[in-house]
């Protein structure tokens, strides 16, 4: 049974804002994630709104939109053994108050909202949201 996995990971626009994209990058490849297309771009805040629609009830919701849209962001397809649960052990919890010793929030989020990274939490949304940035 092969759990090799594909995993979208998104450098959000405080940590690209602040050169953190490389540090990240350094714990993905420590971690034996491999990045396997990578690109930087800005999206408009229709497209975050696209993208995180799954939380369009949440009363955050605008806010999140506007913030995902504000700057340059970074994607990746990171790819590995469990890529997906992985990524999400190493950016730990969404709250960076809450985050582990060593996560990638603990390290570099400021706060709920600018927390550095995104990461999918399943195989069915790991799909959608690489095909949603790297449409081939
Ligand atoms: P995740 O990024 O850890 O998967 P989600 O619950 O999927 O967390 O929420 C998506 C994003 O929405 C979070 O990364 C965070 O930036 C933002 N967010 C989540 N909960 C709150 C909140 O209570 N207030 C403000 N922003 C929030
Ligand atoms: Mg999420």
């Amino acid at each position: 049974m092969s759990n090799l996995e594909q995993t979208l990971s998104i450098i959000k626009p405080d940590a690209v804002e602040r050169d953190l994209s490389e540090n990240i990058k350094k714990i993905f490849i420590k971690n034996n994630l491999e990045i396997k297309d990578s690109k930087k771009l800005q999206i408009t805040k229709d497209e975050a709104a696209e993208f995180y629609k799954v939380h369009q009830s949440k009363p955050f919701f605008n806010d999140l939109c506007a913030y995902l849209s504000s700057g340059p962001i970074e994607v990746m397809i990171l790819e590995g053994k469990n890529a997906i649960s992985l990524n999400r052990k190493l950016m730990g919890a969404t709250d960076p108050k809450n985050a582990e010793e060593n996560t990638i929030r603990k390290l570099y989020g400021i706060s709920i909202d600018k927390n550095s990274v995104h990461g999918s939490d399943s195989v069915d949304n790991a799909k959608i949201e690489i095909k949603f940035f790297f449409k081939n």
